[in-house]
């Protein structure tokens, strides 16, 4: 009976010995996934510690609008960092491409809740880090399905916030027009027309004022796409970007035997202005019917001009 209630007691002290020591000694200052991830700011520096071998620290980023991410850890620890979406889906990783032996990842983003993780280059060694986060918001999309919708005779503020980035424009065109897209300001912009395709149309470096770019073309009905970048890739800078449509219609005239109507064939009428025409019936002829867009408007002639 004794022996047993000593064994007990020994069971007893094991037990709350497992359950202090490792306790007190493992305590890790991030979760170790996306639902447990520790929130930071979207430029932000943190503190981090790998206290256990195989330990992995989940920081979480809400990120709007769309922009530029730079992550990356700094100290002597031989850091990997991994990018995740919100679905906790990986995006990319890296090991090495910071400072000594500490990750950077340097990514493109759209606006949305993204995780970080980062463990120990070497799943059976420990260390200290700084999580480093900045975050440069983007004004416009970098592609044409991101592009910022313009109306026709707009001006929107732009800027090309860094090197290499590209901010793209949608106009929609009711009928047919004649499109002037420009910058204005100081910054030598390079545009480029798309059409709804996101296909190439036209590009231009310096025909608008100073450096800026200018781009006119006769389109018909639909979605265009403006992309404007700076000239040198490696500078930035803000403009306007300047839209102008000139809407036209096209009239087609015609006259059956025995008249003549003035002008005659395909008449391109700029929206909001008048055409007039003139219907002359031959000699021992007269007018039967006029016809506008399918339907009978009379005798023309004989109500407006009568002899
Ligand atoms: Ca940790
Ligand atoms: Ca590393
Ligand atoms: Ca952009
Ligand atoms: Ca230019």
């Amino acid at each position: 009976m004794k022996t047993r209630h000593i064994g007990g007691l020994i069971a007893l002290l094991l037990v709350m010995f497992l359950f202090l020591i490792p306790k007190s000694v493992s305590a890790d200052d991030h979760g170790n996934d996306c639902a447990s991830a520790t929130a930071v700011g979207s430029t932000s520096t943190s503190s981090g510690n790998i206290e256990t071998a195989g330990d992995i620290d989940f920081f979480r980023l809400d990120l709007s609008p769309n922009g530029y991410l730079v992550l990356q850890s700094t100290g002597n620890t031989d850091t990997f960092g991994i990018l995740y979406d919100s679905e906790c889906s990986e995006l990319t990783s890296d090991d090495d491409a910071g400072a000594g032996r500490n990750f950077r990842i340097r990514l493109d983003v759209a606006a949305g809740t993204y995780y970080v993780g980062v463990r120990h280059y070497y799943s059976d060694r420990t260390g200290a880090y700084q999580l480093s986060v900045q975050f440069q918001p983007d004004d416009h999309g970098n592609d044409c399905a991101t592009a910022t919708a313009v109306a026709c005779g707009s001006t929107t503020a732009g800027n090309i916030f860094r090197p290499g980035d590209v901010d793209y424009f949608r106009i929609d065109l009711s009928g047919n027009s004649l499109l002037n897209v420009h910058s204005e300001g100081g910054t030598n912009t390079f545009g480029t027309l798309l059409n709804g395709a996101c296909q190439t149309i036209a590009s231009d470096n310096n025909s608008g004022p100073s450096t800026n770019f200018l781009i006119e073309r006769n389109l018909s009905p639909g979605a265009y796409y403006v992309a404007v970048r700076h000239y040198n890739a490696s500078s930035t800078g803000t403009y306007s970007f300047v839209t102008e449509c000139t809407v036209y219609h096209n009239i087609s005239a015609s006259a059956e035997i025995g008249g003549s109507i003035n002008p005659a064939g395909t008449i391109v009428v700029r929206e909001g202005d008048s055409q007039s025409f003139a219907i002359t019936p031959f000699a021992g002829n007269s007018i039967q019917d006029v016809i506008v867009d399918g339907v009978s408007v009379g005798p023309y002639q004989a109500i407006h001009s009568p002899a």
